[in-house]
């Protein structure tokens, strides 16, 4: 058993968990290592291209919907000036590298399939486990955008509700570069919305629940580098801006159970060519 009695009565609890030590130093330097080597090799120009045509919205949409399967670059909201430029380097304008490193990749892969790994979202309950998402986060410095508070249910939806999220801090994070901050207990508040491709193309929110949340229960969760935060797909987490110099590497996995329906409606989904994979 990789958790304690106690430690599960706390994400049964709270909605999260936090595992120090995790992940080793040296394996966190390595994925880092490795993004780094995937920016270098990133041509922007294609990029910025679709998110500076007339068409903006379509294409852009598209580049993100079809994310789901394949390695791809988003930008943060500031990084492109009026005329298409870059404001400033990729490698200081990149918010988040996307869906599916952790089957595309062997770096990210041998990082995301570890039996500890494993063994943990089966005692989490996930007992076909299968790794639906990744995403490595730079929260830049100085520009690092903010991720409004939610609850990774409203977009990676099974039914019935079997899913967890892992938030893997690859740099220490602390108030000051972005950390992430929870309302403990708030899971057991239920789904608020849903994110969903729409039937005309492009994506929508379905809602349920428009009341706010109660934001001044937000716990900030510093942690050191190589520490697992464990999410309930349930819980109402929250990232601020990073206006310091320091940046915020994180990676994070999520993994649903194959005897759980994943639906058509979903923002996020493979080709057939690419199936779901476990560990
Ligand atoms: O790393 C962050 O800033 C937020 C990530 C997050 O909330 C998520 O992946 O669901």
């Amino acid at each position: 058993m990789l958790l304690t009695a106690q430690q599960t009565k706390r994400y049964e609890q709270d909605g999260f968990l936090v595992l120090e030590n995790f992940v080793d130093v040296d394996d966190c330097e390595r994925l880092r290592t490795r993004a780094t080597e995937l920016v270098r090799e990133f041509d922007p120009r294609g990029v910025i291209s679709i998110f500076s045509t007339h068409e903006q919205t379509r294409t852009s949409d598209e580049y993100f919907l079809e994310s789901g399967d394949k390695i791809r670059f988003f930008f943060e909201e500031n990084a492109l000036l009026n005329d298409g430029r870059l404001r400033q380097g990729k490698e200081q304008s990149i918010n988040k590298i996307g869906h599916a490193l952790h089957d595309l990749d062997a770096t990210f892969s041998q990082f995301s399939r570890t039996p500890q790994i494993e063994g943990l979202v089966r005692e989490l309950g996930i007992n076909q486990p299968l790794l639906v998402q990744s995403m490595y986060i730079f929260k830049q410095p100085h520009i690092g955008g903010e991720v409004n508070c939610h609850q990774d249910a409203t977009f990676l939806y099974t039914e019935p509700l079997r899913l967890v999220g892992l938030w893997f801090a690859l740099e220490d994070a602390t108030i000051e570069n972005g950390c992430l901050w929870a309302i403990p207990g708030g899971h057991k508040l239920g789904l608020k919305s849903r994110f969903v491709r729409a039937e005309g193309g492009g994506t929508r929110f379905e809602e349920f629940d428009s009341t706010p949340w109660p934001e001044d229960k937000l716990e900030a969760l510093e942690v050191k580098q190589g520490t697992l935060i464990v999410l309930h797909p349930l819980l109402p987490h929250l990232s601020h801006e990073n206006r310091s110099s320091r940046s915020r590497h994180a990676y994070t996995l999520h993994i649903i159970d194959a005897g759980a329906q994943y639906p058509r409606e979903n923002w996020l989904q493979r080709s057939p060519q690419m199936p779901l994979r476990g560990f």
